[in-house]
């Protein structure tokens, strides 16, 4: 080892920045007043108070973030932004009486979704998702999770995964793709689930293992959607390929859903408004994260809360997402949904910012992100606020002030 002392060399320096790093253990949100972080290539290589910046270090670009505070970059960990046509109709007749059950007996639902989706050319699916993952970047979400699951046969999955894939490259976003083949039972298998699920182990799961699509497979486990035993079968075949797994549990119903996916040693559990004791005590043996999705909780008019308490009691890590979905979440905004979780469900503004950037990148398996830290990705959100609790405080509106998205100012200025 060399004794000289090198010259820092940042090729972007960012000063006069409040920090809310959320590194644990420390202030809270792990503020640092007046601070300044320093990247070199994608990666944060300083992080400090302004005053502290190392005097000699040269810096490409230097930016000031005028007294503005600066997050990890926000993290979207459960989506289903890729998708055809719209809903708004049905949800119309909704508001005007019809029921859910109705819609779907009519081939509308899940269904009406999947027919415009293996409808659409890859070109289609692109231009009408691009929007929706466009306004989550405008708001300071860096990396953002995409499900499949509006094709139900091989080839849609694998076109949708494949859009997702190309939106996160050219709108240059991080995005993390997941394969939920077992999220309904497409008409051509009706009262055959079984066979769909045989079909979903032994074809699509390999197709999509084989050309690398996706980073995670997940499930719908519910009375409406598959029983525990096809999600077992799913998971297996899943584990076979080296795909780590996710679940939508105990959304509707106690399910057992979360002990199934802590079994599993799944990196998720999602939902969970019905999730038992007995299921959060598994999680927090296993590690696995729990996903709230308060968009959905609002948009079906749920009222049965989410374990909360019994979540913070067992130390299992809360992460929020906004479930962008054109059934039960029509939500494109990771902001609103801090102050839906802290409003309905008394989440503290902390909770819920660990909940869209530690916990959230937790949840999604990476370790790289979701924290203001030296070594760690360098994604950052700029907000114009005056303490970190305005950003679940505010109702709409964007406080938004800039991006720097693995090292590259993604945009910077109100
Ligand atoms: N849970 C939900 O709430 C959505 N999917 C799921 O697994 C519903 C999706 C839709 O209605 O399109
Ligand atoms: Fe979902």
């Amino acid at each position: 080892m060399s004794a000289e002392v090198r010259t820092a060399h940042f090729d972007l320096l960012l000063t006069h920045a409040h920090l809310a790093t959320m590194q644990p253990g420390g202030a809270p949100y792990g503020i640092v007043r007046d601070g300044a972080v320093g990247i070199r290539g994608d990666a944060i290589a300083w992080v400090g108070r302004s005053a502290d910046v190392p005097r000699d270090c040269n810096a490409a670009q230097t930016l000031s973030c005028d007294g503005n505070w600066l997050t990890p970059g926000l993290v979207d960990c459960h989506t289903h932004l890729v998708y055809a046509g719209s809903r708004a109709n049905e949800w119309e007749r909704r508001q005007n009486g019809a029921t859910y059950a109705e819609i779907a007996r009519e081939g509308g639902g899940i269904a009406s979704t999947v027919r415009a989706t293996r409808a659409a050319s890859e070109a289609e699916l692109a231009a009408q998702s691009a929007p929706r993952l466009a306004a989550l970047a405008s708001e300071g979400v860096t990396t953002v999770e995409i499900k499949s699951g509006y094709g139900l046969d091989t080839a849609t999955e694998v076109k949708q995964l494949r859009v997702a894939r190309e939106l996160g490259l050219e709108l240059e976003i991080a995005v993390r793709t997941t394969l939920l083949a077992a999220h309904a039972l497409p008409p051509e298998y009706a009262g055959r689930a079984d066979d769909y699920v045989d079909y979903v182990c032994r074809e699509t799961i390999p197709a999509v293992a084989r050309e690398r699509l996706a980073d995670a497979v997940d499930a719908f486990c519910e009375t409406i959607a598959f029983t525990q035993a096809q999600t077992r079968r799913v998971f297996d075949a899943a584990r076979a390929h080296g795909l780590p797994v996710k679940l939508h549990a105990d959304q509707l119903s106690d399910m057992d859903g979360a002990r199934i996916a802590a079994e599993a040693a799944a990196l998720s559990a999602d939902h969970l408004e019905y999730a038992s004791e007995d299921g959060i005590a598994a999680m927090a043996r296993a590690g696995t994260v729990a996903v709230l999705l308060p968009g959905a909780f609002y948009a079906l008019r749920e009222t049965k809360l989410p374990p909360i308490a019994a979540l913070r009691r067992a130390g299992v890590p809360m992460a929020i997402s906004t479930d962008c979905n054109p059934g039960t979440s029509p939500v494109t905004s990771l902001v609103l949904m801090l102050s839906m979780a802290c409003t309905l469900w008394k989440l503290t503004p902390e909770e819920a910012l660990a909940g869209v950037t530690t916990h959230a990148a937790r949840a999604l398996g990476l370790r790289d992100r979701g924290m203001i830290a030296q070594g760690m990705r360098a994604d950052l959100a700029l907000w114009q606020i005056v303490e970190p609790a305005e950003l679940a405080y505010r109702i709409g509106g964007n406080a938004s002030a800039g991006a720097v998205r693995a090292g590259r100012v993604a945009y910077w200025g109100t």
